[in-house]
């Protein structure tokens, strides 16, 4: 018999995601969180970390595309990329595809997760034994910390900030990721729903126009998340999200790829944001010229 999920965290205060499901498979309390495995009536199977919904099949690719493949066209020679997080391996499932990338670390606190993954959720921790897959079972902090001048690309595919991830999301981590970054890198971060969370943005980006350049916040439509969409600060030490993606686009043959979100459209589209939210985060508006 069906039954709805609810949303345990209640970070939007009036606003919580309920979700119909047919069963719970896999429950499990590892050192740091709760880890839940559900099959949901029309999402398909679901992960949830603390009774907070991660990603369920139905609606992941586009969370995972935008994640991955907006930096990796946007950065002229992404081949040495780092995840923070991650480990249900979406998004190095969408890294692997990029014929550059030499080689991405996933560095995941939770070994469990990514047992999870393995376990229940096929579709997206598929690439987890391709040989450019390196796992770490690591604090990303601590790593970052310790690889100097060293990626490309770093990927923060977090949670949110309560719980594991709430360092994820602090000045220090952002001047880390800086510091591991080589002289062109680019970071992306999970950064929330740009209308209920902007106060949560607008410190992330006031952290990270601390040392980056070029800092932007792109979006991505998940409904399965509260207010049905999500977002992500780009940061950047020498490429704006648009100058290299000609190139890029056409050394990949991505159009091959079978995506189901991501275009050249939504790429550039992405970083259009309403008019109020530009102002506040006190961001510079992107031309679609
Ligand atoms: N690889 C998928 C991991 C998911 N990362 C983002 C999770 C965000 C969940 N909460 C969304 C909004 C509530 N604050």
């Amino acid at each position: 018999m069906s039954e709805w999920f609810v949303e345990k965290l209640n970070m939007a205060q009036h606003l919580k995601t309920q979700i119909l499901v047919e069963k719970k498979i896999h429950s499990e309390k590892t050192q740091y969180q709760e880890i839940g495995i559900f099959d949901t009536v029309g999402f398909g199977r679901m992960l949830t970390l603390d009774e907070v919904i991660m990603c369920t099949e139905k609606d992941e690719h586009s969370y995972h595309e935008m994640i991955a493949h907006v930096p990796m066209f946007s950065h002229k020679n992404p081949k040495n990329v780092l995840v923070v997080g991650g480990g249900d391996g979406g998004t190095v499932r969408e890294l692997v595809r990029h014929n550059i990338l030499d080689k991405v670390d996933l560095c995941e606190i939770d070994e469990k997760v990514i047992e999870a993954s393995k376990k229940f959720l096929p579709t997206m921790s598929n690439q987890f034994s391709n040989p450019k897959v390196n796992i770490v079972i690591e604090d990303g902090f601590k790593w970052v910390k310790n690889h100097k001048n060293h990626y490309d690309v770093i990927i923060v595919d977090s949670s949110d900030p309560v719980g594991p991830a709430e360092i994820l999301f602090k000045e220090e981590f952002i001047k880390y990721c800086y510091e591991s970054l080589k002289e062109d890198g680019i970071l992306v971060n999970q950064a929330e729903h740009l209308i209920l969370f902007t106060d949560i943005i607008k410190e992330i980006l006031s952290f990270g126009k601390k040392y980056f350049p070029i800092y932007l916040y792109y979006n991505t439509l998940v409904p399965t998340y509260p207010g049905g969409c999500i977002g992500f600060t780009f940061f950047s030490k020498k490429y704006t999200p648009f100058e290299n993606t000609t190139q890029r686009w056409n050394s990949e043959n991505f159009e091959n790829w079978n995506l189901k979100y991501y275009t050249k459209q939504i790429h550039k589209a992405s970083f259009v944001l309403p008019k109020e939210i530009i102002q506040e985060l006190e961001l510079p508006e992107v031309s679609l010229q």
